[in-house]
């Protein structure tokens, strides 16, 4: 299974530069940009983008993987279908090919016949890559990868990726909004219990690189089965942990307003915002806040596992709203359901069958959990 973390790191890896190739060219990329619809679409937003980039990450994850565990073929799911129209109202399936020049073939169709743009897709899918990490290489795990299945988010945050606004990174140590809230997410999961035993998040657009022309990425990621914990970085405790009369709790901007007004009354708690699912979580992984809640089910599996598996890592989770408050007001002490990855709502239809919910609740130190949810029990 340490087998796998390598290969999910280097196919993070590839996908982060394609996800920066095909932000490279503004007008290739507004070609690009097709709108989700029906059961497809996320119900949050009026408009809801796929891009190509999203598609053919999401394949060449599939494909580079089940070419090393075929055993996984069929356990691999993702946010995207693999279906894309191009500009001729054609509809062509994305698939990933062992040889190069058959990809080049069909990524020109998709393309509408514009063979630089294919070739330099190509390229980029089918560039070996190898990333070297000395923990990941030296991490030893009593699991198969037959009993194992993977959720792919191949671009979270797609609305920041397409909006591509290049922002720095404030004191805070996070981005409001911006590129670097884009973030690459592969999280594996037990097929038996659906808990999140590994997780990798890369993130493409971390800053400039030095010349000033393109972007530089990191990558992080974190293991939790049996005693094996280990996480790509060591958790520098975070300060709020220090002062612990002060809890930073992390909103997405649109979150019900009665949320809002609750944590706002509290005397001690700091609310903050930043976009995407995924770039929250990361930043409770990072101790740059307590927690992030979130009230509605408009996160999926997709979304969560990865960071999951990361939140595990350090000693954190990721329970299920709702469930925590219910159980709160029964009296039922430190019972945090936690979220797993591998049933589906089956009175849900479309993407809500992977929703999570009961809107969720990402901490790393459980006491912070309780104290949030304890504030707001009975009163939204
Ligand atoms: C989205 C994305 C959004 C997030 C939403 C996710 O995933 O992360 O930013 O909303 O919950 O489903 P918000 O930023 O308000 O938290 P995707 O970009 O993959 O559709
Ligand atoms: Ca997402």
């Amino acid at each position: 299974m340490a087998e796998l973390l390598r290969l999910l790191l280097d196919v993070s890896e590839k996908a982060a530069n394609v996800a920066r190739v095909c932000r490279q060219e503004a007008a290739l990329f507004e070609l690009l940009v097709q709108e989700k619809k029906g059961a497809d679409k996320n119900k949050k937003f009026l408009k809801d983008f796929k891009t190509l980039a999203d598609v053919i990450i999401q394949e060449m994850i599939r494909h580079d993987v089940c070419a090393q565990f075929p055993e996984l073929n069929g356990f691999i799911h993702g946010e995207e279908s693999n279906t894309f129209e191009n500009g001729l109202g054609e509809s062509v399936t994305v698939t990933v090919c062992a040889k190069e020049e058959d990809t080049a073939a069909l990524l020109a169709k998709v393309l509408d016949g514009d063979l630089t743009a294919a070739s330099l897709l190509t390229k980029a899918i089918h560039h070996k890559l190898q990333l070297r990490d000395e923990k990941a290489e030296s991490l030893q795990l009593s699991l198969s990868s037959d009993e194992v299945a993977i959720w792919i988010d191949p671009i979270d945050g797609t609305s920041q990726y397409i909006e591509g606004k290049e922002e720095e990174e404030p004191d805070e140590g996070f981005c409001p909004s911006g590129l670097p809230c884009a973030l690459v997410l592969i999280g594996v999961y037990l097929r038996a219990t659906g808990q999140p035993v590994m997780g990798v998040i890369n993130q493409p657009f971390k800053c400039k690189d030095f010349m000033g022309q393109g972007w530089r990425g990191q990558h992080f990621w974190g293991v939790s089965y049996g005693d094996v914990n280990v996480c790509s970085f060591t958790q520098r405790r975070p300060l709020c942990l220090q002062k612990r009369d002060h809890l930073s709790v992390m909103l997405s901007s649109s979150e019900k307003p009665e949320v809002k007004d609750v944590l706002t009354t509290l005397s001690n708690v700091k609310l903050m915002y930043a976009s995407g699912a995924g770039y929250k979580i990361l930043c409770v992984i990072q101790g740059l806040v307590d927690v992030y809640l979130l009230s509605e089910g408009s996160t999926f599996k997709w979304d969560s596992c990865a960071p999951h598996a990361l939140l595990r890592a350090l000693g954190g989770g990721i329970s299920d709203l709702n469930e925590c408050l219910r159980s709160s007001l029964n009296g039922s002490d430190g019972r945090r359901p936690e979220l797993t990855y591998h049933e589906p709502n089956n009175k849900s239809q479309g993407v809500d069958k992977w929703a999570n919910r009961g809107g969720i609740i990402a901490y790393l130190d459980s006491s912070l959990c309780d104290k949030t949810v304890a504030a707001l029990a009975g009163k939204i």
